[in-house]
């Protein structure tokens, strides 16, 4: 018998987005806690699973390390390709991976500069200059996202795809960055049609 698939996460993190795309896909796995309140992501044992010290963390079948949150996504979708949650035509891969790759590089940055700001500066002035910051740049990223991403009724159009588990992640911080969701009808619209399936339930529960 082949070991499950072993996902590290953290609650309240984007590896969320691969715990959504792993119940979407029916994957086995299994769930491996990081305790951030312990620092454990920075232990030795952890970093020598993932010398960056973060989640998700990603440990396939044949015990491969995988890590970041596009990777993974992508990953999940070809390996659980009867799940059809990407995009197979060379376009539609590539917009799935421009998204991604906008999530990751851009709004998770603009976030991470409220939890995470003493990663840039060591100046209590400037940790607080950044946290201020916050509220104005996930504005601007989810208005782009509502223009320009989400094609409805899920991101990538009619098929639902391991994108839009990564959207709602990222969405469910907006609260917490002082941003109203309601400022963008189609994010909102989608968050709560997120919210109710059933995979997403799951991969919310503790
Ligand atoms: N580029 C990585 C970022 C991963 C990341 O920053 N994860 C955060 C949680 S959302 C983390 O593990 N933070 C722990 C820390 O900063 O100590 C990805 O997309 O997977």
């Amino acid at each position: 018998m082949p070991s499950p698939l072993t996902l590290y996460f953290a609650p309240g993190t984007c590896a969320l987005a691969v715990r959504i795309a792993l119940e979407e896909a029916q994957a086995p796995y299994q769930l491996q806690r990081v305790d951030f309140r312990a620092r454990q992501q920075q232990s030795a044992r952890y970093l020598a699973l993932n010398p960056k010290g973060r989640v998700p963390v990603l440990v396939t079948e044949e015990g491969i390390v995988l890590t970041e949150t596009p990777a993974l996504l992508a990953y999940i979708a070809q390996r659980f390709a009867s799940a059809q949650l990407a995009p197979t035509d060379a376009v539609g891969f590539a917009r799935m991976q421009e998204v991604h790759s906008y999530l990751a590089s851009t709004v998770h940055v603009a976030h991470a500069h409220r939890p995470r700001a003493s990663r840039w500066a060591d100046e209590p002035e400037a940790i607080v200059a950044m946290q201020t910051k916050v509220p104005q740049n996930m504005t601007e990223c989810f208005a782009l996202i509502e223009r320009h991403y989400l094609q409805g009724p899920w991101v990538l159009g009619e098929a639902y795809s391991v994108t839009d588990g990564y959207l709602f992640t990222m969405a469910s911080w907006l609260e917490s960055d002082d941003v109203d969701i309601g400022q963008f009808p189609k994010v909102q619209e989608h968050f709560e049609r997120m919210a109710v399936r059933s995979a997403v339930q799951r991969a919310l529960a503790e």
